[in-house]
């Protein structure tokens, strides 16, 4: 059983390194309700990538909880395309933001995984056990592989230094302030921008990648960073913890519902040409659930309110 252990924020300093992405933008603002102190830095004052720039920054901040929500993603073809970045970018990430964390003295550090870390072939619901159980799913091993270090990361500082460090496994995310270039971001957020254009050209189909068949499971971003201050909060042990629904759906079935939302009435074509990734990817929730937290967004509601943000901040932008 996982028993829940106690760390208030009020008063701390706490730096979400990752401000500007869309999971470490949420969390901003999920913060605002929480009585501390919000650190950030710009990519281009520090390159987490550079050890040196990273710990200079640590010294400086002295952050006491940190949040790492920073990282190089991307959807399926960004993650099979760009592999050198996906695995360096992520690892010199994790290690630095870990090792300097523990070198200044952070109190509690929570660190972001994914949902790819499980094998391609994983018993579904996947639960926090299939972790290193077999073979992983070739578009995205290089990130898993990222991914799977700095939990290890976080477990070996814990063991070795004593480090109050946990890590959090998020499902596929979406929400405001997600990426809506089509060739590198997600399958959510392609969504919202295929039916957004069908509608204003008056297209009668949109296209889907692959088959439309696989699987997936859908976080909304806001839920996403309520369950990490709940977990920063009360979580404090050595393995990672699933934050999800634990309910998933086919893209096929992702693709009209999104086509609900934006009211398109068009059909659907399917690209074989492109990959479609992992057959099923839906996890097991449970632990966090045992300690106090599902996900409070239906998902056709967070829909709603991404694809009308997306539609009031982004579309025209593009
Ligand atoms: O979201 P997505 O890019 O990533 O794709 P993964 C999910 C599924 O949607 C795949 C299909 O089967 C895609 O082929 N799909 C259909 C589309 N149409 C589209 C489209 O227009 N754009 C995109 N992007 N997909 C990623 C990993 O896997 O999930 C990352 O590569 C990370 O490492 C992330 O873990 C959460 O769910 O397949």
């Amino acid at each position: 059983m996982t028993t829940r252990s106690s760390y208030p924020l009020a008063g701390k300093r706490v730096w979400v390194a990752g401000h500007r992405g869309m999971a470490g933008a949420a969390l901003v603002r999920r913060l605002q309700r929480e009585d501390c102190r919000l650190l950030t830095v710009s990519r281009a004052e520090v390159d987490l990538r550079r050890q040196a720039a990273v710990e200079a920054w640590m010294d400086q901040a002295r952050p006491q909880a940190v949040f790492v929500c920073a990282a190089t993603v991307g959807g399926i073809l960004a993650n099979s395309t760009r592999p050198a970045e996906f695995l360096y970018d992520n690892l010199a990430i994790a290690s630095n933001v870990i090792h300097a964390a523990h070198r200044s003295g952070v109190e509690k550090l929570l660190f972001l995984g994914s949902s790819c870390i499980y094998p391609r072939l994983a018993a579904q619901p996947m639960t926090e056990e299939a972790l290193l159980t077999g073979p992983l799913e070739p578009t995205n091993e290089w990130y898993a592989v990222a991914k799977i270090a700095g939990i290890k990361l976080c477990q070996a500082y814990r063991r070795q230094h004593g480090c109050d460090f946990i890590s959090a496994m998020p499902t596929n995310l979406f929400g405001p302030g997600d990426n809506y270039d089509l060739q590198q971001g997600h399958v959510a957020a392609a969504m919202q921008v295929k039916v957004h254009r069908a509608r204003q050209t008056g297209a009668s189909q949109i296209e889907i990648w692959g088959s439309g068949t696989p699987r997936r499971e859908f976080l909304y971003v806001d839920d996403l960073a309520d369950a990490l201050v709940f977990m920063m909060k009360h979580y404090s042990d050595e393995p990672h913890l699933n934050v999800g629904t634990g309910v998933d759906i086919s893209i096929r079935e992702l693709a009209e519902l999104v086509a609900r939302v934006a009211g398109f009435e068009g059909g659907f074509v399917y690209d074989a040409s492109k990959p479609d990734g992992m057959p099923r990817k839906v996890m097991n929730v449970e632990r966090l659930a045992a300690l106090g937290w599902r996900a409070p967004t239906p998902l056709e509601d967070g829909f709603r309110a991404s694809y009308e943000w997306y539609v009031r901040n982004a579309a025209a932008a593009r």
